[in-house]
């Protein structure tokens, strides 16, 4: 395929498709760390950078990256990229437009013979969603923190009972081999990000492109509730210590205290009876907390409260409640030079009007990279009503043009 193809809009929404297909289950698009279709999906990433005349490395923790040097020895790197695993029964532009994108851009350079002066690396992530392990920027923070980055998560097991150290042997990474492919922060220039929005503001203001202000900050939880099995026809009701019934009114509470309003969003997304069985009244229930806002302590405090309130219904249900934090990432402000420049290409991409500027209320890869260099966002319309996390997720083909085009106008004006 002439590379020069794969800068257009039509070959972004054939390659996402063609990509979408690598997926865990045959009914919808699951694609989740380490299965057989996200091994696939990585191999077929991987032709589409060497398409793109890209240098190609996979990482201990199985992420790809692709490097096209600079015009001259010595450059510093921009690293662009984003993530290629999903949610379940996810949309199959979450991630890969953040890999696609850059790639249509350096094939379009290639196919030209134009070199830059910085040198640049698309890495697609292998885990930031971490719907398998619980082990959300899992490659990120690999590529930022080394070896570091696993410690403790290594013994953690999916729903069959595969710890993430036996998946990551299978599919021939080593861990221990982490800090080898730790990304050195001297030899970056920034890091930028494209991404779908996630939400309806693009849509709704009838715009195709926009550029990220801050990404929220976000808390996750794993809360186990032990209460008593028993015989769903022997046990009175004021008898029970029913496990579920108490998850039951602890989701409503943090579905109410996180109503609280502004930025402030709490999410149960994630409940499993142990042994359920209808005629049993359930004896251990867990269920996952995720709890954000766009900054300051809002997140917080709401988590603190939520907690407080699960240990209070637990005491007066005569259930035990333990809750672990299984993620925590501060809110992340875009490097204002990077807004800058981003809005620049967009402004001369779509013409006249001042891009418009836009916090992110979902979590990215850029908030680990933030760690080590300035970090810049773009965000691309999001059909069907802004809808994520979800099959009707859609990008169009114009739209995903008009970001090859802005960020191939950013990366040739880029200084
Ligand atoms: O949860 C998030 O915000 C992202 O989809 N990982
Ligand atoms: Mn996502
Ligand atoms: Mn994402």
């Amino acid at each position: 395929m002439d590379s020069t193809d794969c800068a257009s809009g039509r070959e972004f929404i054939e390659r996402a498709e063609r990509l979408a297909r690598h997926s865990d289950s045959p009914d919808h698009y699951t694609r989740t760390y380490l299965t057989p279709a996200h091994q696939a999906a990585a191999r077929e990433i991987a032709a589409f950078m060497r398409e793109a005349g890209m240098a190609v490395r996979t990482d201990a923790v199985g992420s790809v990256i692709g490097r096209y040097e600079a015009a001259a020895p010595g450059a510093r790197t921009l690293l662009m990229g984003s993530h290629f695993d999903s949610v379940r029964n996810g949309g199959r532009f979450d991630g890969v437009l953040g890999i696609l994108v850059p790639l249509a851009c350096v094939a379009k350079l290639h196919a030209a013979g134009e070199r830059l002066p910085v040198a640049l690396e698309v890495a697609a992530f292998s885990d930031e969603e971490g719907a398998r392990f619980q082990t959300s920027f899992l490659a990120s923070r690999a590529l930022v923190r080394g070896a570091a980055s696993l410690d403790g998560l290594l013994d953690r097991r999916d729903a069959d009972g595969v710890t993430l150290g036996e998946a990551m042997r299978a599919a021939g990474l080593d861990p221990a081999a982490a800090d080898a492919g730790r990304i050195d922060p001297r030899t970056l220039a920034a890091y930028v990000e494209v991404h779908i929005e996630q939400g309806p503001v693009l849509l709704d203001e009838g715009v195709a492109l926009g550029v990220v202000t801050s990404i929220a900050a976000g808390l996750r939880y794993l809360v186990k509730v032990k209460g008593e099995a028993g015989h769903a026809g022997t046990v009175p009701m004021p008898m029970r210590h029913d496990a579920l019934a108490a998850a039951a009114e602890m989701l409503v509470e943090a579905e109410r205290r996180c109503s609280a309003g502004g930025s402030l969003v709490g999410t149960v997304g994630v409940l499993g009876v142990k042994d359920g069985t209808a005629n049993v009244i359930p004896g251990e229930v867990e269920f996952t907390l995720d709890v954000r806002a766009a900054d300051g302590k809002a997140h917080l405090e709401a988590a603190r409260d939520v907690i407080a309130r699960c240990q209070a219904i637990a005491s007066r249900r005569g259930v035990a409640v333990e809750v672990s934090r299984t993620h925590e990432v501060a809110a992340v402000p875009c490097a204002a030079w990077l807004q800058d420049q981003l809005a620049a290409s967009i402004e001369r991409t779509l013409g006249g009007a001042q891009a418009r500027r836009l916090p992110s209320g979902a979590g990215h890869d850029a908030m680990i990279l933030a760690e080590v260099t300035d970090v810049g966002m773009m965000f691309v319309r999001c059909g069907a009503g802004g809808v994520s996390h979800n099959p009707a997720e859609i990008v169009s083909e114009g739209d995903a043009q008009a970001a090859i085009d802005a960020l191939l106008d950013f990366l040739r004006r880029f200084a």
